[in-house]
């Protein structure tokens, strides 16, 4: 952090130098004429970075991308109401994903506002102009809505409090001629309380509640999800799964936040949609310790993971339900320690680690050109320690959720929102951020790398943002798979239906658009696994010295196992679609054991 300034300070430079005070380095975003002169005023403070996007949205979830990694809010900026508003699918993402992010919006002046004048970007001939900032309420937990400088610097420091409480989106409306008036740089040297407030007397209750729990069961787990992550309790839940010493399993959502090179880790437990074994290994379990947990259906194999009240302890950001009793005004992280601290010393549980069958083979193993069942397998044995994977929704998700993460892998991926092209703008922040954080570290191997995987489907929406990471430097690994359209969606419905194809792209031209400065060695297209297992090996993709696009050529019928299973399992009339349509079948009968469909309403 550079020099904090003294004397008086404009209310722009207050608001950034909060921003940088709480561990935000860089700020995404689109200018416009309600925000430019407060931009200004974050080139004057040190070590704060102006990084801009080509679009809104594509700023909205790299700022999100940015967020996951550092454990401190994203931060980006729009203009009144054009910029605001392509901004807002990537904010009810980081709502939904329960994301730190804080928006500031540049509005109209004052006078503008007090006389409905008719600024550009408005709408009628009297306009409201705060009509966008209504359109965003109900996505967002706080909104300093500023309009009076006295009051403007404690608004800031609330929202900012209130984006780490309850971490997702937070708004700063700033007027342009607000952001240019004068508060006391002495207001800065207090920092800002992030933390939560502890109650006491409530945590000890829960610890005890779920201690007597543990004393009782026989059998305990514990399965570990995204929430965790996000309210900044990863050390905690890995010291938990370490001094409890039981074999453990992650969610979907919830890869990688423990380390699963840890002793214990079973794997992905995703309900009736789990590798052979393993779900029969989570279902003997008598208690099941849950750790910020999301049971949507994307994250839950439709609903299949069956847990009952009688046999769960949910351990939830702000309370911890056990056995169906809620203990309410607790807080993950301090109270994950305080339950660590309570359990003896001694594992009071020794349940050896389970042994699970063999992995199975691909019926199309013998296949030369290249499949899902090669691929994945392949990403796994690319992957190392400290990389940040970017997944996302479609045929790639579920391919990762069934690779095993080498340690300090982060995964950001919105399995719970699914909006299609959040991968591809995310990896720009998240490259952000890995960077910061790994000046820290000595070599570049054990800072890792950035490595996206997405879909030719989804890239399409937020392809320009490749742009804005080869003018960055950046030296991410870009992975598209090409099936020439929506798999995913052709898996649901429609296999052959026109709505599920996309435009042809040659990906070839991508890096020659942007001003890549090496892009013939820095683009592969792959249509083999020979092809696959050549460039992989290759050093460009090994340690990157810039941004690298691998085309994965594959079947449009062609699916990873996981979410074959999971469409599958839906209903008995579903696999026989899947099978009629002619999709791969990886492994012969949808990977279901038995009939398909549980007790789900889905119409
Ligand atoms: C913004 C948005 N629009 C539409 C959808 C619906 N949708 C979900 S997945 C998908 C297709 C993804 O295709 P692709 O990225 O090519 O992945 P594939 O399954 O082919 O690997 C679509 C259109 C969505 N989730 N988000
Ligand atoms: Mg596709």
């Amino acid at each position: 952090m550079g020099e904090m300034p003294s004397g008086k300070i404009t209310l722009g430079r207050y608001m950034w130098e909060r921003i940088h005070q709480i561990g935000v380095d860089t700020i995404f975003g689109v200018p416009g004429d309600f925000n430019l002169q407060f931009l200004d005023s974050l080139f004057h403070i040190d070590g704060l970075k102006w990084t801009g996007n080509q679009n809104e949205l594509n700023a909205a979830y790299a700022a999100d991308g940015y967020a996951r990694v550092k454990g401190v809010p994203g931060c980006f900026v729009t203009t009144h109401g054009v910029g605001e508003l392509s901004a807002l699918n990537g904010i009810a993402g980081s709502m939904s994903e329960q994301v730190k992010i804080i928006h500031v919006v540049g509005q109209t002046t004052r006078a503008m506002q007090k006389n409905h004048m008719m600024i550009h970007h408005s709408i009628g001939n009297k306009p409201d102009h705060q009509i966008y900032n209504k359109a965003s309420a109900g996505l967002r937990y706080a909104a300093a809505e500023l309009w009076d400088i006295e009051t403007a610097p404690a608004e800031i420091d609330r929202v900012i409090r209130e984006c780490f409480l309850k971490s997702g989106p937070v708004y700063i409306f700033l007027p342009l001629d607000l952001s240019s008036e004068q508060v006391d740089a002495s207001l800065l040297d207090k920092p800002i309380n992030t933390e939560p407030d502890v109650n006491k007397a409530a945590q000890e209750k829960a610890v005890k509640a779920i201690t007597d729990a543990l004393q009782e069961a026989k059998r305990p787990t514990v399965l570990v999800d995204a929430w965790t992550q996000r309210f900044a309790a990863v050390q905690e839940a890995a010291a938990l799964v370490r001094k409890l010493n039981v074999p453990f399993f992650s969610a979907n959502m919830g890869k990688g936040v423990v380390d699963e090179s840890e002793e214990m880790y079973v794997g992905v437990w995703n309900g009736e949609v789990s590798t052979p074994g393993l779900k029969e290994v989570a279902k003997a379990a008598d208690l099941v310790i849950t750790l910020g947990y999301i049971p949507c259906d994307t994250n839950a194999a439709g609903f299949s993971r069956k847990i009952s009240d009688s046999t769960t302890i949910h351990i939830n950001p702000h309370d911890v339900v056990v056995l169906g009793t809620t203990y309410p005004n607790t807080s993950i992280k301090s109270l994950l320690a305080a339950l660590t601290s309570a359990l003896p010393s001694t594992p009071t549980h020794t349940i050896p680690k389970p042994t699970l069958p063999r992995p199975r083979t691909p019926l199309d193993h013998a296949a030369t050109h290249l499949t899902q069942s090669f691929l994945w397998p392949a990403i796994e044995n690319f992957l190392r320690a400290g990389d940040c994977i970017v997944g996302e929704t479609g045929t790639s998700n579920f391919g990762l959720c069934d690779i095993t993460f080498p340690p300090r892998t982060r995964f950001i991926t919105q399995i719970y929102y699914g909006s299609i092209g959040y991968a591809t703008a995310a990896t720009l922040g998240v490259e952000c951020a890995r960077l910061e954080l790994s000046s820290s570290h000595s070599s570049a191997e054990e800072s890792g790398r950035t490595v996206l995987i997405t879909g030719d489907g989804s890239m399409a929406l937020t392809i320009q943002e490749i742009g804005t990471m080869i003018r960055e430097k950046h030296k991410s690994v870009i992975f598209v798979i090409n099936n020439a359209g929506y798999t995913v969606e052709r898996l649901i419905w429609g296999a052959r239906q026109p709505y599920n194809d996309i435009v042809p792209t040659s990906y070839a031209h991508l890096l020659p658009l942007y001003h890549h400065p090496a892009p013939e060695s820095s683009f592969h297209r792959v249509t083999t696994k020979e092809e696959l297992t050549a460039v992989l090996a290759k050093k460009e993709l090994q340690s990157p010295e810039h941004l690298q696009l691998v085309e994965l050529v594959l079947d449009k019928l062609d699916t990873s196992w996981r979410l074959g299973t999971q469409l599958a399992w839906r209903s008995e009339e579903h696999r026989k679609y899947l099978t009629d349509e002619g999709f791969v079948d990886t492994y012969g009968g949808w990977g279901l054991e038995g009939s398909a469909g549980g007790d789900v309403k889905w119409s």
